[in-house]
């Protein structure tokens, strides 16, 4: 009760506010033990706008201790395993061609590597260690949904039809390269894969992701966008907009994070303290999977669920990728000062590769000869791809001036008139040889 001056009409000198409480505490005593302490406790309530409300008497703060942290969803659980639940089944000819391409990933990875430590070109990314990720999400989609990816995601383009030509040709930037040497090695895009160009500024491609997905959503076609980025990226701001967004417009998207440990030298155990990336998704009301990303068949399935819903509902979706960034973070680094090598190696013996094969070899898909063979033949096309794409010419330096307005201004016809000038006098001085003419 709310005892105030205009309730008494100004005769407040008056009173004897000592009767007063004493009658309203006994009331209150009355009224309680009359209702029970338990009524009171719990009691569903609408009123507060997108709430569900239930009250309670104890006094409790909440906390990633107060729950179960969220399961991974698991297919592979031994290496004698030759069974599994029948609706997780994919046919034998899909399954061999994940396994061939997650091995052509890898050795393209080790080529690419050690010619950067060589100096042929200038940057790489690895993806060892997440193959399994890749491969297997990419195969539950198709070609008509959309990618952003981050810059560790090369197998989803590989899977997708980018040849190891095409690979070869972006990270060595010459004139057969799409992006016509302009970006980063490994800033990979196609147009004609539904693929966008990386960017480096971390998280950049998920609000832009879910903006498309809410295109999607309007041209009501049967896709949706998947968009892949790392735990380090989840702690940019850009991510939890992107999250919100999905959530309250109701867009096909499907995040998928890549928990692979590390931001570059931070672990993720100094880089969040809830239950990882996929506790927020509950948190926005998104749909959410925490999947073992080291195995492919369950990531796999994790991912055809997850595309089903987004496309029959048009909703997002996150899947949480449990997984391990076997390598450097990036040609840059060396991750021998921030990391053990017990730690490596502990990885290295669960690799994704080594526990799909193992697998395979169980159910009598895959063998010891089938796998020096393809070891070899991918070894030998990857070098082939290696030493030509290192031969081709540069793009035309007059490339630099194209491709930002359709038209070009007069400002910039004005700098390629002064470069050509420049060139002209000064060519003895430029390698002109190594670049196209035109
Ligand atoms: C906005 C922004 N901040 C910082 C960086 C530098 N940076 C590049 S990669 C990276 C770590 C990203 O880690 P994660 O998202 O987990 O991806 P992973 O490298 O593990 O695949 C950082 C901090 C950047 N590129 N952009
Ligand atoms: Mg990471």
């Amino acid at each position: 009760m709310m005892i105030n001056k205009a309730l008494f009409g100004g005769v407040v000198k008056h009173i004897n506010f000592k009767n007063i409480l004493q009658q309203t505490k006994r009331q209150c005593n009355n009224t309680n033990t009359e209702i029970g302490i338990d009524t009171v406790t719990n009691v569903k309530e609408s009123g507060y706008l997108g709430i569900q409300v239930s009250f309670t008497d104890k006094l409790l703060f909440f906390n990633k201790e107060s729950y179960d942290a969220l399961p991974i969803f698991r297919i592979l659980h031994s290496p004698e395993q030759t069974e599994f639940p029948k609706e997780y089944k994919i046919n034998e000819q899909t399954m061999t061609r994940m396994y061939y391409k997650m091995l052509t990933l890898n050795i393209m990875d080790k080529v690419l590597y050690e010619s950067q430590r060589q100096g042929r070109i200038s940057f790489y990314m690895t993806n060892t260690g997440e193959e399994g990720l890749q491969i297997g999400s990419a195969a539950a989609l198709t070609l008509n949904d959309v990618i952003y990816a981050q810059y560790r995601e090369a197998g989803v383009l590989l899977w997708r039809g980018y040849s190891i030509t095409d690979f070869m040709n972006q990270c060595y930037g010459n004139y057969k390269d799409t992006s016509k040497g302009r970006q980063m090695p490994v800033h990979y895009g196609s147009r004609k894969l539904n693929f966008v160009t990386i960017s480096s500024p971390l998280t950049t491609q998920l609000p832009q992701a879910v903006g498309t997905a809410y295109a999607l959503k309007q041209s009501k076609k049967k896709a949706c966008v998947v968009c892949y980025f790392g735990e380090g990226a989840a702690s940019e701001g850009d991510a939890h907009a992107a999250f919100n967004f999905a959530a309250t417009l109701e867009c096909p998207i499907l995040f998928v994070c890549r928990n692979n440990g590390y931001a570059i030298s931070t672990s993720s155990l100094e880089q969040f303290k809830g239950d990882g990336i996929a506790a927020r998704g509950p948190a926005y009301g998104i749909r959410t999977i925490r999947v073992d990303g080291n195995d492919v068949l369950a990531v796999y399935n994790a991912t055809k669920a997850a595309r089903e819903f987004c496309i029959e509902t048009g909703k997002p979706v996150l899947i949480e990728a449990m997984t391990y960034r076997i390598g450097h973070h990036s040609t840059s680094d060396d991750s021998s000062a921030y990391r053990s090598v017990n730690e490596i190696s502990h990885w290295n013996h669960n690799s994704p590769i080594i526990r799909f094969r193992n697998y395979l070899e169980s159910i009598n898909l895959w063998c010891k000869q089938q796998e020096q063979q393809s070891n070899e033949s991918i070894k030998e096309s990857v070098l082939r791809a290696f030493k030509d794409a290192e031969k081709e010419l540069k793009p035309c330096w007059k490339e630099l001036f194209t491709d930002v307005y359709r038209t070009m201004p007069k400002h910039i016809r004005r700098q390629l008139h002064s470069m050509e000038n420049h060139v002209t006098e000064f060519h003895e001085h430029y390698p002109l040889h190594s670049f196209k003419s035109t």
